[in-house]
């Protein structure tokens, strides 16, 4: 199926890895000189999820309010967002209350699909997953860690996002959009029972 776009959106602190995720998920790359992110960046990646083909286009901004702008166009039409905060800095978990705050507010779609992603695991941890998961777990939101210097756990992040996307538009049944996600998630299925009876892939 061609034509099936998702935006997602990554927030959390300034430094917890927002743009060394996109760079590991989109580049295979890491950074550690990263400069801090000015505004508001995109990156488009294609990938495909249980044999579907999606388009994402990946937004990054500034974790330090001085250099935030456009906000409302950040937020703008978003599909899903990625909470990130640093396993070894307690506080950038706090803070996500806060980041969760700022996409209520500026969000112009009910059914965002939220995952929370406790990054930096290479390095020794501050906060347990424990607590990662139950922030998760109180908003209703997946919860993964990774580590964008070693590119642990960044596609799982991205795939799991995506699938959760996919179920969640088209159990709405709402809108256009939704309707082709239904799709979507028929032909899942039908690839599903063609992989089962066959060893090869049908395309
Ligand atoms: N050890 C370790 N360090 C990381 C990891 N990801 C990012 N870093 C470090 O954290 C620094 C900040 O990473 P960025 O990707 O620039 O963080 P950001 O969230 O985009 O920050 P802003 O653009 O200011 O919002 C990098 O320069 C890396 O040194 C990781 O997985 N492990
Ligand atoms: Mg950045």
């Amino acid at each position: 199926m061609d034509g099936v776009r998702f935006k997602i959106l990554l927030i959390g602190d300034s430094a917890v890895g927002k743009t060394n995720i996109i760079l590991a998920f989109t580049k295979g790359r890491y950074n550690p000189l990263q400069p801090v992110t000015v505004g508001v960046d995109y990156k488009i990646k294609d990938i495909e999820v249980n044999g579907v083909k999606v388009k994402l286009s990946i937004w990054d901004t500034a974790g330090q309010e001085k250099f935030s702008s456009l906000i409302p166009s950040f937020y703008r039409n978003a599909h899903g967002a990625i909470f990130v905060y640093d396993t070894t800095e307690p506080q950038t978990l706090a803070n996500l209350e806060k980041w969760l705050q700022e996409l209520k507010d500026n969000t112009t779609r009910e059914n965002v699909v939220c995952l929370v992603a406790g990054n930096k695991i290479d390095r020794p941890r501050a906060v347990r997953s424990a607590q990662g998961q139950a922030f998760a777990q109180k908003h209703k939101m997946l919860y993964f860690e990774c580590s964008a210097k070693n590119n642990d756990g960044i596609n799982l992040i991205f795939e799991e996002l995506v699938q959760k996307i996919i179920e969640t538009s088209a159990s709405l049944e709402t809108s256009k959009s939704s309707n082709s996600c239904k799709a979507i998630v028929v032909q899942q299925k039908k690839y599903r029972q063609y992989q089962e009876d066959n060893d090869s892939c049908p395309c």
